[in-house]
């Protein structure tokens, strides 16, 4: 089935004839989703999008909430031969209007109640037609799929065409789409399902959203290429997510659910037949490893990944799962160390900048030769910008990164974002933004700002001037101002030093 479409067909391989089996369960309505209404329904996507001009190679942005209906979307768009561009539901149409103007959509798909802040924006990027999806099931889209019958010869691609666009921001501020192939998505879920020993009769638990790799690919491509089923949650609820473990067998999560998860009563019997525990996305504290496994029995198993190179690295499903690594490199994966300056290959245990290499590796970012050039290497290595060592056991230690980046319970923020957003603001000089340790999130974005003198800036006026462009996840739990900001001789900002001052803010 599929045959002519690399991912699709991949996707498909453990359901077909096997059209009963359950694929997503809904915990608040009882119902089941069966394989074979899955793929039917995404047929009828597929078909709705073609009816609306949908070409190969056209993408289809989506900032919608989740639903069972934005996965069907999701395999729809693969079936079509186009490119699904999944955005965080928390941007505002600010943050939209970028991302629609750079990658210029053929249609976008958005919650009903955002119709009118974003059909501007839509208009102004040449959209051609908006379409809704709704928290409920319902909206433009879902009617137009009902209109449609299933049965859709899914268009031709290759491995090396596009299934996906997904944002990500660099260094240097502006978001940047990496562009993911047929290939890059099936290798590292094959990969995945064999090295996480995923099966048919496996069922996920889903809390994670599905604008992200960790929800959306990791999560639901393993389970489709096991042919498994996945409890469908509209999001990270605690107690919920323990309630259903008794009838699951896997939980993918970061480290907040962890956290999260152990202030639950009940845990301990809920976990007790559970098969696996994933975590990733972030740093997952090795006290919070030691937590589980004392409350649980189960020790977590972290792995590693990137937008840009889907996972990288795993610890073992069955050997030592090692707390505060992430294990060692996935097959058909490499992972190398290389000093920072030249690039050259560092001996074994020292410390320097992790760089990948294999078929999960993307494709390059989106209309941006420079950027690509600047990070993907000739010979294949992708410079992901994280610094890191392997011990001689061969597991991987993340240390730090070399990339001015804040991860808050999963989602990553990028200072230089939000610092020229606070610059613009009246009254500010000049500002560093900075992430602090936070017992919930991992980190928390905390602004030091330098006001105009005789012009005095507050933090509530920062805080408004940000509230309508900025995502609420991305905006600084706290607000300094003060008189200047701390710089070594070359007249650098230290950081380090603010994180420094700040460190207990949160603990
Ligand atoms: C919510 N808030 C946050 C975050 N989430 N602030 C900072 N960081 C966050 N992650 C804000 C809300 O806007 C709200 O602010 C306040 O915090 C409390 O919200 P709450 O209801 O407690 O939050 P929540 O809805 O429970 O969400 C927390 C969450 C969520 C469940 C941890 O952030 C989440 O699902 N994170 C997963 C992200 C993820 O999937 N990352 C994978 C990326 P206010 O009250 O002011 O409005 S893929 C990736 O990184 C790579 C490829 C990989 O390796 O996987
Ligand atoms: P993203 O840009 O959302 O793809 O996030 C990728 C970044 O998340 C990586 O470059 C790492 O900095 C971080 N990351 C992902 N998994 C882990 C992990 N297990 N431990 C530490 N950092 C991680």
């Amino acid at each position: 089935m599929y045959e002519q479409n690399h991912l699709a067909q991949q996707l498909r391989r453990a359901s077909v004839g096997a059209e009963d089996a359950p694929f997503l369960l809904n915990p608040v309505s009882g119902q089941t989703t069966t394989y074979g209404m899955f793929f039917d329904r995404a047929e009828q996507m597929a078909k709705a999008l073609v009816d609306l001009g949908v070409r190969p190679g056209d993408r289809i942005a989506v900032q919608a909430p989740k639903t069972q209906a934005m996965v069907e979307l999701y395999v729809g768009v693969v079936l079509a031969g186009a490119v699904f561009l999944p955005l965080n539901t928390g941007y505002t149409a600010t943050e939209l209007a970028y991302f629609l103007g750079d990658a210029t959509p053929r249609v976008l798909v958005c919650d009903p109640d955002r119709v009118e802040d974003l059909s501007p924006v839509a208009d102004a990027s040449g959209v051609a037609a908006v379409l809704t999806l709704g928290p409920d099931e319902g909206g433009s889209l879902v009617q137009a799929r009902d209109a449609q019958t299933p049965g859709f010869d899914a268009v031709a691609r290759g491995a090396d065409d596009l299934a996906a666009i997904l944002y990500t921001s660099g260094t240097t501020g502006r978001s940047k789409g990496a562009m993911l192939t047929h290939e890059a998505l099936a290798s590292n879920a094959r990969t995945l399902t064999e090295y996480w020993q995923f099966r048919a009769d496996d069922v996920l638990i889903h809390a994670l959203p599905i604008f992200h790799t960790h929800g959306l690919f990791v999560a639901l491509n393993i389970t489709m290429v096991a042919g498994g089923a996945c409890i469908f949650m509209a999001g990270f609820d605690a107690a919920a997510v323990v309630a259903q473990m008794p009838r699951a067998s896997v939980l993918m999560g970061v480290p907040t659910f962890y956290v999260r998860l152990l202030e639950q009563p009940g845990l301990a019997d809920a976990a007790r037949d559970m098969r696996l525990f994933v975590s990733g996305s972030a740093p997952l504290l090795a006290e919070t490893h030691a937590q589980w496994q004392a409350v649980t029995g189960h020790a977590i198993l972290e792995r590693y990944g990137m937008t840009e190179t889907n996972m990288n690295t795993s610890n073992p499903y069955a050997g030592e799962r090692r707390p505060g690594t992430v294990g060692f490199a996935l097959p058909g994966v490499e992972v190398i160390v290389t000093e920072a300056e030249t690039g050259a290959p560092l001996p074994e245990g020292e410390i320097g900048v992790l760089e990948v290499r294999g078929p999960n590796v993307f494709a390059g970012y989106w209309r941006m030769p420079d950027k690509t050039a600047a990070e993907l290497r000739e010979n294949g290595f992708f410079i992901t910008g994280d610094l890191g060592r392997v011990d001689a056991d061969g597991y991987v230690h993340i240390v730090g990164r070399q990339k001015d980046l804040i991860i808050s319970g999963g989602y990553n923020i990028y200072p230089k974002e939000i610092e020229g957003l606070i610059d613009d603001l009246p009254g500010v000089v000049e500002s560093a933004v900075i992430g602090v340790p936070h017992p919930d999130f991992g980190e928390a974005v905390v602004a030091v700002v330098v006001g105009a003198t005789g012009q005095p800036v507050t933090q509530d006026a920062i805080m408004a001037g940000l509230r309508d462009d900025l995502a609420r996840f991305k905006q600084p739990k706290a607000v300094f101002v003060v008189d200047e900001l701390p710089r070594n001789t070359m007249g650098k900002v230290q950081k380090n030093i603010l994180r420094d001052r700040h460190a207990a803010l949160f603990a």
